[in-house]
């Protein structure tokens, strides 16, 4: 018996994350637009069923193992699901505003400071040329990176572990925000859920 990939359940309403982002962004990017990428996924991998008792996070690492007729299915469907399956789990409507600890010392050290890492990520999140991705990740030596990729590029594909990814493809934000892609960025970080990332850090690092 194969065990489909499954849209995972939100953990707050629609509306929790306005006037950041609003309801109806929400209900079509994770029933519409996550909701297909798992659809196409699992029927994607029917000619490669192995493939759904293994974790995504390896099949994305392995992308190049995975058969050709399916690759670029796999790629931007295998991708967009783990994607988004972080993404909701970054974005909280209360909690922790800023990192400490460990991660926050990492960033300093890192960027220069915790400022600088924003400015960087926010650099990184606007320049993304048409649909993509900003990330905050650990890479393959257990160094923080800020970068962007294309699609549903994942930093899982280069073996790095992401900690918090902004998706910055146009149906995340352009009820409300239509071109202006630096607003959306800048109300993100009053939804970043640094619990989250600095859980993700934990178990990374
Ligand atoms: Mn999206």
């Amino acid at each position: 018996m194969k065990t489909l990939f499954e849209l995972p359940a939100l953990k707050f309403d629609f509306a929790a994350l306005e006037p950041a982002i609003d309801a109806r962004t929400m209900e079509i990017h994770h029933d519409k637009h996550h909701a297909a990428y798992v659809n196409n996924l699992n029927k994607a991998l029917e000619s490669a069923p192995e493939l759904y008792e293994q974790p995504l996070e390896k099949t994305l690492l392995e992308i190049n193992k995975v058969p050709e007729s399916i690759r670029t299915a796999v790629r931007n469907n295998g991708g967009g699901h783990a994607n988004h399956s972080l993404f909701w789990e970054v974005l909280t409507p209360g909690g922790k505003k800023t990192p400490d600890g460990a991660l926050l010392a990492d960033l300093e050290k890192t960027f220069g400071g915790l400022d600088a890492f924003v400015e960087k990520f926010n650099t990184a999140a606007t320049t993304r040329f048409g649909s993509g991705w900003a990330w905050l990740v650990l890479d393959g030596d257990k160094k923080l990176q800020v970068y962007s990729t294309a699609n549903q590029d994942s930093p899982l594909m280069d073996g790095h572990s992401p900690l918090l990814g902004l998706d910055v493809w146009e149906h995340a934000y352009y009820l409300n925000y239509q071109n202006r892609r630096p607003d959306y960025i800048k109300a993100f970080w009053s939804l970043a859920n640094w619990s989250y990332v600095e859980k993700q850090y934990q178990l990374y690092r």
